[in-house]
């Protein structure tokens, strides 16, 4: 069981990427019953509802490759702050977006005090553009990049030091829509990437197994970046860039489950809910759930 108390920071930006909505995430996902989930699993946490970001209507700081750089920048020096603030009271860091953007700030704060840390990206996609490679330029499809020294030295040198991360600890799962720059920096830098076929070959409890053995290896803390769109639309229609093909409903409890079992992982990231594009709200009560199994909820 959690020892911490979870720090719960709810960052309700979506300027990373292209459809707006994902800034509605965090409160979509309180709302779905994240403090009755926590409560239930006798957790200790705090909501930090006092954590603002200042976001001026206007902000022309915009390129085509890098579209909302301003927004983006200062979302992530302001959430770097708070995360390396919480990290140093010795909290459990809860991160909600929002866009994956926000991983930029995450990551910044975290390795602020944790300089080895294990980071297990879960999502459809690799987040490993720069803005060279960006087929879109979106900020939210570059922030795993950024952390590991790839990209524009605003977002890689955020803080003032970088590369954050080290490949050999960083692990993909659940991939299935990479642009060739990111293939090709998966290759050059020899970052571990579980695809969805090797997730259909293996199995998700072969895969997690390697998946943890690798992100904890001589590693100070584990930081699992969970992105709402590595499930299966059928399942989570409520994502921005949905990709078929995705984790079902069972493997992605399976590999929160086993997550919690090993006790190393030591904060998280729920992104990319966008309660805009599922009105139900299954999509949010999904990944309170899914931060359920992550935090220790069991079925026996
Ligand atoms: B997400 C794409 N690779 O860079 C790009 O949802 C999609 O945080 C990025 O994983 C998706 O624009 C970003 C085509
Ligand atoms: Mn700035
Ligand atoms: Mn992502
Ligand atoms: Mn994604």
């Amino acid at each position: 069981m959690l020892q911490k108390q979870v720090a719960i920071l709810p960052v309700p930006f979506d300027w990373g990427a292209s459809r707006r909505g994902a800034a509605g995430g965090p409160q979509a996902v309180i709302l779905a019953g994240l403090e009755q989930k926590l409560q239930q699993l006798g957790l200790n946490y705090s909501l930090h509802r006092e954590f603002h970001l200042q976001d001026p209507p206007a902000d022309r700081r915009s390129s085509k490759r890098m579209k909302h750089w301003g927004r983006v920048h200062d979302m992530s020096l302001a959430v770097s702050g708070e995360i390396a603030r919480l990290v140093s009271c010795g909290y459990f860091p809860l991160t909600l977006g929002g866009d994956h953007s926000i991983a930029m700030g995450t990551i910044a704060g975290l390795t602020e005090h944790k300089q080895r840390l294990g980071v297990i990206w879960i999502d459809a996609h690799a987040d490993l553009n720069t803005p060279r490679t960006s087929p879109s330029g979106n900020l939210h499809g570059m922030s795993l990049a950024a952390g590991l020294g790839h990209g524009d030295s605003r977002f890689t040198r955020l803080r003032g030091f970088s590369p954050k991360l080290q490949p050999g600890r960083i692990v993909l799962v659940g991939a299935r829509q990479l642009d060739e720059g990111e293939k090709q920096l998966i290759r050059t830098l020899g970052v571990t990437c579980f695809t969805m076929q090797d997730i259909d070959r293996l199995g998700m409890a072969r895969v997690m197994e390697q998946t943890i053995r690798i992100a904890s290896n001589g590693s100070d803390g584990i930081h699992v970046s969970f992105d709402i769109d590595c499930i299966d639309p059928g399942e989570a229609p409520g994502t921005g860039t949905p990709v078929r093909g995705g984790l079902s409903y069972r493997e992605a409890h399976l590999a929160m489950e086993m997550l919690a079992e090993t006790g190393a992982v030591t904060s998280a990231d729920m992104v990319e809910v966008n309660p805009l594009l599922d009105p139900s709200s299954g999509t949010a009560r999904l990944a309170v759930e899914l931060i359920g199994s992550l935090l220790g909820e069991r079925i026996l």
